[in-house]
């Protein structure tokens, strides 16, 4: 007889819709992964990846046991060992480093799970207790995290089911319909009942195709658009004197440099037209409720922290927080109280302070570059979990060669063979989300989400905390809390923040906010206001937002013409599921789309292998001559897995380490490149 269930879980992957899962397994394997029609924010309803999420657990290529490599690095060949030699090995290749200076050992990790036990838990305090190096965790959203630190006081804005309210949504550097998908149903929503939708990205993105109206600025060119915005504002007065007046800090000083912005100078800069920039403010001033998602794509150039600054100033100048559905949102994660301190424990570093690697920067820091190493010891072991950095980091030449030193000892835990794990010394396998225990923020929506494991764990697999834990023992770590559990871990995580009963009976519980939150000012600021004038920003150089330039802009440069940005591909999660074969399929192969204006000069058309390249790398892909490419920029799509590609490279070939204005956080979207038919 067939034994059926269903069990309630969370989306572990790094995404703000963190959805509610429902997975029935049947005779010890899940069949089926759907969206949990009782968890208001997921609705019933998962994206095409993750309901694949059966298909990629019970891959056939998955790691089920622990492996040695027997050939070259990079190679991928590799030999099953058990579990004891695999901790013995790792054991002791890091104690004899760590007897010589244990800041020779770098974690590397990011949000290939977002839960925190998983994520964030057993992991740190090993690596705290041994001493290891820090790692800046920058990749993704540090620049603007910062800017709105500045700005709003935290990450922190408007609660997402009230979009549905807005009567005009901006859609600023993001593709919701990709990325976004649970946002994008409540812009549909507040669409059918009047809403005008503005995309403001410059690729034609299917979310663009959809709005009202697309404007296809120039990448790294937002802020200009804000401050032209704030001009017309204030030449209209469509402005909330009153708000601003009792809710903001440092409107003579903004006002003062908005008027420097006339909307023909923001048109020059920002490759749009006078008119748009007109045609914008007006709807913002005179629209209300007037809301904007914000999103992460507008970040990672050289000004991207300015750029989410002067952005995050908007909804002030026009009293937009009076309503619930105005306002702005880029990240709610800071309204989780998440105890830290708990799950980390970094008082087990015991008055320590190892240096801080930015993981934007592993390629020099592998290299031995002085600055990204801090001024501290080379890096001799590596242990990288929930992450691919030799296919997601940028300017992957040198992140390649560095991972291919043969004197780095290489740990890698994994689901499959990445390219990072190809270079791996040994590869530990281990647990998806179906299979442990974890428990969930969310950076798109305020519930706090429990998941269950489902299943039992597949071959010799084992969840990281569980590997920490294991690895703990083998190093002589004795204290208690190296004994917790995954779901003492789970509990711990809140504290009693959280109804954790309530966790276990329904899987979510919703956090307790208001629904306007700065209607009456209020900012968790240090004045309490929206900071136009920050002083944190003011130990850099500028109190107010500015437009900061790319570094390299489209254009500039006679050998590298084109601007090239590389958004993420709608049926892959940055680089995981790219060895789904059904999710592949639909992704078809990299792509690069290219304006026929830019593409007939150098004779390319489309399906052609064509050659991208700076003075940093070289990467091929076919082209796609679209008109969802503006002329002077390109977009390399997709973070595809290195070996899938032709010729072995992906798009990361191209990028840069240099860091935003804030926060320390890559500019993979600011990168000057020239494209020319591939040699066949
Ligand atoms: N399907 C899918 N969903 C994902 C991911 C994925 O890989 N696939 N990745 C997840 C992760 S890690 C993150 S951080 C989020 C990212 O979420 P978002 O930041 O919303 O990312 P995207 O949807 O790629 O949207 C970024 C958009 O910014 C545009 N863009 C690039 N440069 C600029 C610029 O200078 N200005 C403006 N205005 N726009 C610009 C790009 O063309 C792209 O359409 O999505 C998450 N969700
Ligand atoms: N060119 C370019 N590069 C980019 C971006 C871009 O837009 N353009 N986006 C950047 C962004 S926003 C981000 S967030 C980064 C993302 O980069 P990463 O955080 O490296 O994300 P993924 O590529 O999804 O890789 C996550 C890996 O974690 C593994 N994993 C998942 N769950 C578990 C688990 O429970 N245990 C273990 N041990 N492993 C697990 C998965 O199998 C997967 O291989 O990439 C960045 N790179
Ligand atoms: S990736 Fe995002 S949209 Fe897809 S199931 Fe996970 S949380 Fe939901
Ligand atoms: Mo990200």
């Amino acid at each position: 007889m067939t034994q059926s269930n269903e069990v309630v879980g969370a989306c572990p992957h790094d995404c703000p819709d963190t959805c509610s899962l429902v997975t029935t397994v049947q005779d010890g394997r899940a069949v089926r992964v759907r969206g949990n029609p009782a968890h208001p924010p997921t609705d019933g309803v998962l994206c095409t990846k993750v309901s694949r999420y059966a298909e990629r657990t019970h891959h056939p290529e998955r790691i089920l046991t622990p492996l040695r490599r027997a050939g070259a690095k990079g190679e991928g060949r590799f030999e099953p060992i058990g579990w004891d030699a695999a901790l013995d090995e790792i054991a002791t290749r890091l104690k004899v480093i760590a007897a010589r200076n244990p800041q020779a050992i770098l974690p590397y990790s990011y949000a290939g799970t977002m839960g925190l036990v998983q994520g964030e838990s057993m992991d740190r305090r090993f690596f705290h207790q041994l001493g290891a190096s820090l790692l800046d965790r920058t990749i993704c959203a540090t620049a603007g995290g910062e800017a709105l630190t500045r700005t709003l006081g935290g990450k922190v804005g408007m609660r997402v089911e009230f979009f549905a309210e807005a009567r005009l949504i901006l859609i600023w550097g993001s593709n919701s319909i990709a990325s976004n998908l649970h946002f994008w149903r409540l812009a549909q929503q507040a669409r059918r009942q009047g809403a005008r939708l503005v995309c403001i990205d410059p690729r034609k993105t299917e979310t663009a195709d959809k709005c009202d109206e697309h404007i296809a600025l120039l990448p790294g060119t937002d802020a200009a658009l804000a401050l032209g915005l704030m001009h017309e504002l204030i030449v209209h007065d469509w402005l909330d004197h009153d708000y601003i007046q009792r809710h903001t800090r440092g409107w003579p000083a903004l006002r003062e440099r908005a008027l420097l912005w006339n909307p023909e100078r923001v048109a020059a800069v920002c490759g749009i037209t006078a008119d748009q920039v007109r045609g914008l403010a007006r709807a913002w001033g005179t629209t209300r409720p007037a809301a904007i998602r914000l999103n992460y794509g507008v970040q990672r150039c050289a000004g991207g922290g300015n750029a989410v600054r002067a952005i995050a100033c908007l909804p002030a100048l026009t009293g937009a927080w009076r309503h619930r559905a105005g306002g702005v949102l880029l990240s709610s994660s800071g309204a989780f109280p998440v105890d830290r301190a708990a799950l980390q424990r970094p008082d087990l570093l015991a008055g320590r302070t190892p240096r801080t690697v930015n993981m934007v920067r592993i390629g020099d820091a592998l290299n031995g570059d002085a600055d990204a190493l801090s001024g501290g010891p080379p890096i001799e072991a590596l242990v990288v979990y929930n992450s691919n950095p030799v296919a997601v980091a940028p300017e992957s030449p040198k992140v390649v060669r560095g991972f291919a030193r043969e004197d780095l000892f290489t740990v890698v835990l994994e689901h499959f063979r990445t390219d990072t794990a190809d270079h791996a010394d040994i590869v530990l396998p281990a647990t998806t989300q179906l299979e442990h225990w974890d428990i969930h923020l969310a950076y798109g929506h305020t519930d706090v989400l429990l998941n269950r494991p489902a299943m039992a764990q597949q071959g010799e697999a084992r969840s990281n905390a569980q590997i920490f834990r294991d690895l703990a023992a083998r190093m002589g770590f004795d204290a208690p809390c190296f004994a917790d559990s995954d779901e003492a871990l789970c509990r711990q995580a809140y504290g009693k923040q959280v109804n954790f009963d309530e966790l276990l009976a329904n899987g979510f519980a919703r956090l307790k906010l208001p629904d306007a939150p700065f209607a009456e000012g209020g900012f968790p600021t240090a004045s309490g206001r929206c900071e136009f004038d920050s002083e944190l920003s003011r130990k850099g150089g500028d109190s107010l937002p500015n437009h900061v330039p790319n570094r390299e802009v489209a254009g500039a440069s006679a050998a590298y013409p084109l601007a090239m940005i590389s958004p993420p591909a709608r049926h892959f999660l940055n680089s995981s599921f790219v060895n789904v074969q059904s999710l592949r399929s639909i992704e078809g192969e990299p792509l690069l789309e290219i304006h026929p204006q830019d593409a007939a000069p150098r004779g390319i058309a489309s399906g052609m292998l064509v050659e991208v390249f700076n003075n940093r790398g070289r990467y091929h892909c076919k082209a796609e001559v679209s008109e969802r490419a503006r002329p002077g920029v390109v977009n390399g799509l997709g973070i595809w897995w290195r070996k899938l590609g032709p010729r072995g490279t992906n798009v990361n070939e191209l990028t840069s380490q240099a860091l935003t204005d804030m926060g320390r956080g890559p500019t993979f979207y600011d990168c000057a490149v020239q494209v020319a038919l591939a040699a066949p």
